[in-house]
């Protein structure tokens, strides 16, 4: 692959040091805004289009088409934040790999700084949130709600007869006790699915086709900011780049129509900064998988880039 970047493997505006020895954080973890990127070049179970190891170089790559001033928000990332390459994944276990990004994520939580995981396919979202579970009182996740952007709901409790799988992962979340479940873009999802979310009264869900509607009647945008907007406390928030229609972002594990626009992903941060800034939320973590393209200039990769950008944007 070719690369026209200077420094391809660290994420654009991305600080200079990523030696966590050199890095100082005087700020408690949870009101921290220092963020530290780990990619995980990871794709095993995926059971469609494989390609996601690639995501992280391809998305850092594309970050380098981005200009400091993000005018989506017209506002500066001036955030520091550090770029600490790749995990070491093991090929073929998701388990191991997830052990070894829980354990990576543990060592900034100590240091005060938040985790931003650039996948790979989902799977690997669990190794960051049970290291979040790990780090609060409870052992669990009752204190933190999730923010889950999907085309899929991925709650199956096994799949293909693997507990460990994209296509389990937030069940797998869902066991360490959420305090909520917020599943955004949904158009997919198993009849077992339906009756598992259906049998719980802590998930709600915002399907893409409620989203996407033309009604004027149809609130669910409306519901859906003011979902969002009365969250208080932790939240962790993992992006499913297939939560985005394939117009946008073709290269996913499993594109499904009928998606998302960028511009949703937009007023859904928005919404969430303005109870950031309000200290009504503490963002502990967020992720972005299943970029699945090795392609140089590859939309759904930019668009990756992008989200992480914004993110930064806001709550760096
Ligand atoms: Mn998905």
């Amino acid at each position: 692959m070719l690369f026209n970047t200077y420094e391809p493997w660290k994420f654009a505006f991305s600080s200079e040091s990523s030696d966590l020895d050199e890095i100082d954080v005087d700020v408690e973890f949870n009101k921290s805004r220092s963020w530290g990127i780990i990619g995980v070049p990871f794709d095993s179970t995926c059971s469609y289009h494989h390609g996601s190891r690639y995501g992280p170089t391809i998305i850092r790559e594309a970050s380098f088409g981005f200009e400091q001033y993000n005018v989506a928000f017209d506002k500066l990332l001036d955030a520091e934040f550090y770029d600490f390459g790749d995990l070491n994944i093991i090929h073929g276990n998701c388990a191991k790999t997830a052990d070894l990004l829980k354990e990576c994520v543990n060592e900034l939580v100590g240091a005060n700084i938040k985790p931003i995981i650039i996948g790979g396919e989902h799977s690997i979202s669990i190794g960051p949130i049970k290291a979040l579970a790990d780090n609060e009182e409870s052992g669990d996740l009752s204190d933190i709600t999730i923010i889950h952007l999907d085309a899929h709901r991925d709650i199956i409790d096994e799949y293909m007869g693997e507990k460990d799988s994209h296509a389990t992962i937030m069940r797998r979340v869902y066991d360490l006790n959420p305090k909520e479940l917020i599943q955004i873009g949904i158009r997919s999802f198993s009849n077992e699915e339906k009756e598992f979310i259906d049998s719980k009264d802590n998930i709600t869900t915002f399907l893409a086709k409620d989203l996407n509607s033309i009604d004027e009647d149809n609130n669910a945008y409306y519901e859906l900011v003011d979902t969002l907007a009365d969250i208080e406390g932790k939240i962790y928030i993992t992006i499913d780049m297939d939560v985005i229609d394939p117009v946008y972002a073709p290269s996913v594990g499993n594109p499904t129509f009928g998606g998302l626009s960028p511009e949703d992903v937009e007023i859904i941060f928005e919404t969430l900064h303005n109870s950031f800034v309000e200290d009504k939320i503490d963002v502990l973590g967020f992720d972005v998988v299943e970029v699945a393209s090795n392609k140089l200039g590859d939309s759904t990769a930019i668009l990756a880039a992008k989200f992480i950008h914004d993110f930064l944007t806001l709550f760096g």
